[in-house]
C-alpha cells in the first residue's frame, strides 16, 4: 500500500476464556505495527490472563510498549476521557467498547471495525464487510469476517512466516537448537520411522481412544503435550501415580512428553517439527494450516452442535480437492475427535497409516491458501477504503 492515511489503531480485547482471544489480538497487533508501520495500542481487560501469551507483560503498569505495540489496561470510568481514540478502532469478537470512548469516536469520525471469529461457513461471504449503524449515535460499525475465500477477510499470516518455516524444516541445527530449548534433546535423535505428534485440545476430546491407537502403532510415536488446564485431568486419568511427577509417560510404542505452555513462537516451531498436529479453537487451527502438516482441528464446543456444523463446513472446503481415500480418512478422524460421544481407536489408527498421503495434500492446501492476501493486509485496505468513502 503506497500511503496509509490512518496510522493510529486501537485494538480492544476482552479475554473471555482460553487463550484464543488474546492470542489472535496479540499476533495481529504486532503484525499491524511491524509490517504496516502503524502505531498500535492494544487495550486488554485482564492483564494477568494476557501474560500467558504476552509473557513479558508487567501487570502493575497501566501501559507499556512490547514488541512495538503499546499494551494498555482497559479504560476505566476515571481515565476514559483522557484516552483519545485512534483513527481506526478495532473491536475484537464483539467484545464491546468502553461507553465513554464511543462518543469520542463520533467526534473524531473514527473508523469502527469489529473483527469476528473465523468460520468456513458459506454465510461468511455475505456478512463480511457489512455496516451496522449505531442505534443512537452518528457512527457505523463494520463487521470484518476472517475466512478462507477471497471475498472474506482472509487468514492471519505474517509475511515472513513461510520463509521461517522453510528455513527451520531445511536446517537440522535449527531443529536441534529448538528441541534443546524446550528441553527434549532426544526428539532430534528419533529414527526416520518415528512419528511426532503435538496435542492441544479441549477436555471433551476422546484422548483415551487416541492413546490406544498410538500405543499400538507399528512405529515409535512421540506425543508432545504443552501444558494447559484442560489437559491435566486427562493426563491424571491416563498415567500411573508414579509417572505423575515425570515429564515422560511410556505406553507401548508411545512416549508422551509433557511440556510447559510454550511461547507462541515456540508453539509454531512445535507444529512445524511434528508430522501431525491436534489443534483447537481458532489461532492454533490457523497456525496448523500454515505448518503445512496434516492436522486434526477441534472447534470450540457450542450448543446445538454448532461446532460440528462449523467443522463440516471447513472439511467440505478444505477437502474439496482430495481423493476419496484421503477424504474418508480425514472426515472420520476429525469427526471422531469432535463428536462428544466416545469413539474407538480405529479412526486414529487409520489416520496414522495414511500420514504420508495426508502430508502431500496438506502441502497443496497450504500453498493454495498462502496465495491469498493475509488478514492484516485486508484489514488495512478495508480501513483505508472506508476513509476514502467518508471524506
Ligand atoms: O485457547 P483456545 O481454545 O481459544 C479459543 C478460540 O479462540 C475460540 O475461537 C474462542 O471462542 C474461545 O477461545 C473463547 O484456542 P486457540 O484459538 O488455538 O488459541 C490458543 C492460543 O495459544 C494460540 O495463540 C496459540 C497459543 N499457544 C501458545 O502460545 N503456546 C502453547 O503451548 C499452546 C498450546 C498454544
Amino acid at each position: 500500500m503506497s500511503h496509509i492515511q490512518n496510522n493510529r489503531w486501537d485494538v480492544f480485547c476482552k479475554i473471555v476464556d482460553n487463550y484464543g482471544d488474546i492470542g489472535v489480538c496479540w499476533r495481529l497487533s504486532q503484525q499491524l505495527a511491524h509490517e504496516h508501520h502503524l502505531q498500535v495500542r492494544l487495550f486488554v481487560d485482564d492483564m494477568a490472563a494476557a501474560t500467558k501469551i504476552i509473557t513479558t507483560l508487567d501487570c502493575t503498569k497501566n501501559k507499556q510498549v512490547i514488541s512495538g505495540v503499546e499494551v494498555c489496561h482497559w479504560p476505566t470510568l476515571e481515565n476514559c476521557s483522557e484516552i483519545k481514540p485512534a483513527k481506526v478502532v478495532l473491536e475484537t469478537f464483539s467484545c464491546g467498547l468502553p461507553d465513554c470512548y464511543i462518543p469520542q469516536m463520533v467526534l473524531k469520525n473514527c473508523i469502527w471495525i469489529n473483527l469476528e471469529y473465523l468460520s468456513a461457513e458459506s454465510w461468511v461471504s455475505d456478512f463480511h464487510a457489512k455496516p451496522s449503524p449505531h442505534p443512537s449515535l452518528a457512527i457505523t460499525k463494520h463487521y470484518f469476517f476472517p475466512g478462507f475465500k477471497s471475498d472474506t477477510g482472509g487468514l492471519i499470516r505474517e509475511s515472513n512466516l513461510t520463509d521461517e518455516r522453510i528455513g527451520f524444516i531445511k536446517t537440522k541445527e535449527k531443529q536441534t537448537e529448538y528441541w534443546q530449548k524446550i528441553d527434549i534433546p532426544k526428539a532430534n535423535e528419533l529414527g526416520d520411522d518415528a512419528i511426532k505428534i503435538s496435542l492441544f485440545c479441549y477436555p471433551q476430546a476422546d484422548i483415551t481412544s487416541l492413546v490406544s491407537a498410538l500405543e499400538t502403532a507399528n512405529q515409535p510415536i512421540s506425543l508432545f503435550i504443552p501444558f494447559n488446564s484442560s489437559i491435566t485431568a486427562m493426563i491424571d486419568s491416563m498415567c500411573e501415580a508414579k509417572e505423575k511427577s515425570s515429564k515422560e509417560i511410556h505406553k507401548g510404542n508411545l512416549t508422551i512428553h509433557l511440556l510447559p505452555f510454550l511461547s507462541q513462537a515456540d508453539y509454531d516451531h512445535l507444529l512445524w517439527a511434528c508430522d501431525l498436529n491436534f489443534v483447537r479453537g481458532e489461532d492454533s487451527w490457523i497456525r496448523a494450516i500454515w505448518a503445512e502438516k496434516p492436522f486434526i482441528w477441534q472447534p470450540y464446543i457450542q450448543t446445538d452442535d454448532t461446532h460440528i456444523k462449523k467443522l463440516n463446513a471447513f472439511l467440505d472446503l478444505y477437502l474439496s480437492a482430495a481423493n476419496a481415500e484421503v477424504k474418508s480418512v480425514v472426515y472420520e478422524a476429525q469427526l471422531a475427535w469432535s463428536e462428544v460421544y466416545t469413539s474407538t481407536p480405529a479412526p486414529f489408527s487409520r489416520l496414522i497409516k495414511h500420514l504420508a498421503e495426508l502430508k502431500v495434500y496438506a502441502i497443496q492446501q497450504t500453498n493454495k491458501l498462502a496465495l491469498q492476501s493475509d488478514l492484516a493486509t485486508r484489514l488495512v485496505i478495508f480501513s483505508e477504503n472506508l476513509t476514502e468513502n467518508k471524506v
